[in-house]
Order: structure tokens, then sequence, then C-alpha cells
């Protein structure tokens, strides 16, 4: 390996952290139904510890994602254990999730419900998450919103987006100086034929007409076939209104596979604009990288490990990229001096280096493997078994 492309790695590995979803953890499936594991989480304490034991064996994932619905049981008043479930374990809450979807009220939507009455139990319910994350010291609150509608005429779109602008801007409202609200976007699923918030474009007028502290949440699942995901990550660098990632894969729609594993080079592409971007700011763009992915079949810590892994992998592959000679490669219009730059860098075999990276923070340099040997999953498949397969109905 060139000496020059070591201590490159190392820069940015010391900086990349990656936040986990608490909801990784736990039973999922599709809507077909779901294949239960025996180690899967089913309590806040075990989401905590499985995040710990990621955690531990990365270095790189101190932080978790929660779901206000599916890990604060008795609303607010979990807080106070959240807290001791982060000191215990050490992993601090990060993005706050408010759900607005999974309530009966919600058929119609929630912020974009004809209903006042609904409206206004999704804004305490935003202000509920709001006075969570506050609690918890968490900075980010991510909104995603299934409202939308499945048959053409059926629902006022105008009306529809007004509705939105001003619960938005009511949660807005709600924010201490330091908390930001992530909006997210999904072009369809649940809704079919129009989801209210679709697109980067319309998450960010809406973010814009909400307030300051709104910013644009880009889950790479959220988007057509082939669509130029990166080029929407760079205009919104450009606008200074990017907030946060949820990183997945897919190969049809919002599968939630493994990162990198259907297409690496466009999480490459992505981490690259958003390196590029520093380089010619000069300064770190305010991004929380967080990963959604709900595994069914795979092992679901391994596959957090996985997933961690190939983060840091293509993190530090795009941190190669030589950003003297791309610009000046793009500005005489060498194209194919310009392509092989980021080609070359994204060629470059950095797992020697990530691993000399973790021995040299006394992690273990193949976490997987040292994960299969930690004997976590045989403790706690014992511990937890009976209580899933419970659950199964026929699994046992
Ligand atoms: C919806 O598909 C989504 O991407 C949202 O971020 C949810 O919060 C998450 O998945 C979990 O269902
Ligand atoms: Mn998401």
């Amino acid at each position: 390996m060139p000496s020059q492309t070591a201590p490159k790695i190392f820069d940015s590995l010391e900086r990349f952290r990656i936040e986990i979803p608490s909801w990784g953890f736990a039973n999922t499936g599709t809507r077909f139904g779901k294949f239960l594991q025996p180690a899967a989480a089913s309590t806040i304490e075990e989401k905590f510890s499985d995040a710990g034991q990621v955690h531990a064996l990365t270095g790189v994932c101190p932080i978790i994602a929660l779901h206000v619905l599916w890990d604060f049981e008795d609303g607010y008043d979990s807080v106070p254990h959240v807290a001791e479930l982060a000191s215990r374990f050490g992993v601090r809450p990060g993005s706050i999730n408010p759900n607005l979807f999974q309530d009966q009220i919600y058929k119609h939507g929630s912020f974009g419900n004809p209903d006042p009455a609904i409206r206004e139990e999704a804004l305490r319910h935003s202000e509920t998450s709001i006075a969570i994350a506050r609690g918890l010291h968490s900075r980010d609150i991510s909104f995603w919103f299934t409202d939308g509608s499945n048959y053409p005429g059926t629902a006022n779109i105008r009306a529809r987006k007004r509705l939105f602008e001003e619960c938005l801007r009511a949660t807005h409202a709600r924010l201490a100086p330091d908390q930001r609200m992530l909006i997210e976007y999904k072009p369809f699923e649940p809704a079919f034929y129009h989801t209210d918030i679709a697109d980067w474009g319309m998450a960010l007028l809406l973010a814009r007409a909400a307030g300051p502290q709104a910013k644009v949440l880009v889950d790479t699942g959220h988007h057509y076939a082939s669509q130029n995901i990166e080029q929407i990550v760079a205009w919104l660098l450009a606008e200074n209104m990017l907030g946060g990632f949820h990183f997945n894969d897919r190969r049809y729609a919002d599968d939630d596979l493994t990162l990198g594993s259907i297409d690496p080079y466009q999480v490459f592409r992505i981490f690259h604009e958003i390196l590029f971007f520093e380089w010619e700011e000069g300064r770190r763009a305010d991004i929380a990288y967080m990963i959604d992915q709900s595994h069914n079949l795979k092992g679901k810590i391994e596959a957090m490990i996985q997933t961690v892994a190939m983060a840091q992998d293509l993190f530090a592959k795009a941190a190669l990229v030589d950003y003297e000679q791309l610009r000046a490669a793009q500005k005489s219009c060498d194209l194919v001096r310009a392509e092989s730059l980021l080609q070359d860098a994204f060629a470059t075999d950095v797992r020697p280096a990530i691993r000399e990276w973790r021995a040299s923070k006394g992690l273990p340099q193949d976490p997987l493997e040292a994960f299969r040997q930690s004997g976590y999953l045989e403790r706690i498949s014992l511990e937890r078994a009976a209580r899933n397969m419970a659950s199964a109905g026929s699994y046992a």
C-alpha cells in the first residue's frame, strides 16, 4: 500500500461514527410473515445490550436510534430507564423517531389527515417525542410519515401540503435551540398512489417551511431504481440542508438489504460527494450517519457488524480520492483522468489498514469473527429463545 494512503484511511476511521437502529435487533418480517430468531431482542434492555455488543467489537457505534412507540413503553416516563440502560451498556440514545403511522387513528394520515382532532393527536405525539429527545440529550428527531393516498382523486394533495407545512412549523416551534428535526421522504409504500413527502424536493420545501432547524434525511432505500442519489446528496449539501442518512441497500424498492450488498459503488459515490464537499469548503458537514435495516433472515447482530464494517470500508475508500487532482481534471475536462481517480480509490484494498487501525485501538481486527467466538449469541439465544418461541406459534 502506498505510504500516503494509510494515514488518510486512519484519519477517516477516526472521525467516522455510525448510529445503529434499535429495531434492527428485534424480530421483524415482511407482510407475508415473520421468521423468528431465538436471539432476537424483544425488550429495550436487550436492544441496548445487543447494540453495546456491536459497539464493543467495532468501536464506532456509540449511538442507538430509538423508535418512540416501540422503545418507550411508558412514553416520556420511560426516559429515566432508557438513560440508565444507556450508561449501563455504553451506547447513548441518538435520533428519536416518532411513530405517526401505527395507531389506528392514522388510517388516513397524521399531519396530512383532514380531521383536525387527529392532526392534534399527531402534534401531541411529536411534542412528546421532542420532550423524550430532550430528556435523553438527543439532538435529532427523525420524522417519517406514511401519509398519502391509494387512489386518484381521493385526497386533496395541495390541502395536505398546507397541513403538513402547518404541523411541521408547529412542531419546529417546540424544538430546543440545539435540537434538529429531520424530514425523511419515501416515494411509495404504504401509500401507493401518492405519498405526501415523496422525494427530496418535497422534503426540502417542507423543511424550509418548518424552520431553520429542519433538515432532510436521505434513506438510501427510498428512491426509484437507478436514481442518482449522490447528486441529491450533493445538492442538499450545497443548500446546507442535508441532515442525515438512513443507510441500507436495495435491489427493487425499500428492501432494507445490507449496506453495500448490491451496489457498494453507489455508497462510495455518496461518501465521495460528502468528503469532496468538505475538502472544498474546509469544514465538516453536520450529518448523522445512521443505519436503517431490519434483517429477517441473517443473524441480526452479525448483519449489523457486517454493515458497520462495510460502511467503514467504503468511507475509507472515498477518503482516498485525490481532490487536488480531481479538481484539476474536472476543470480541464479530462474525463478519463477524473473518473479514474474515483475508480482507483474504489479499487484500493483498505482492509489491511482498517485491521491495523482496529488493533491500534485495542479492538478485534475482525469484529465479525470476534463476535462468533465471543459466545454472546449462544448465551442470548438460550436466555431469549423460550420467550421468542412462545410468540412463534408453529415455530417451536
Ligand atoms: C420506513 O420505511 C423507514 O425507513 C422509516 O425510517 C422508519 O422509521 C423505519 O423505516 C422503520 O420502520
Ligand atoms: Mn428510514
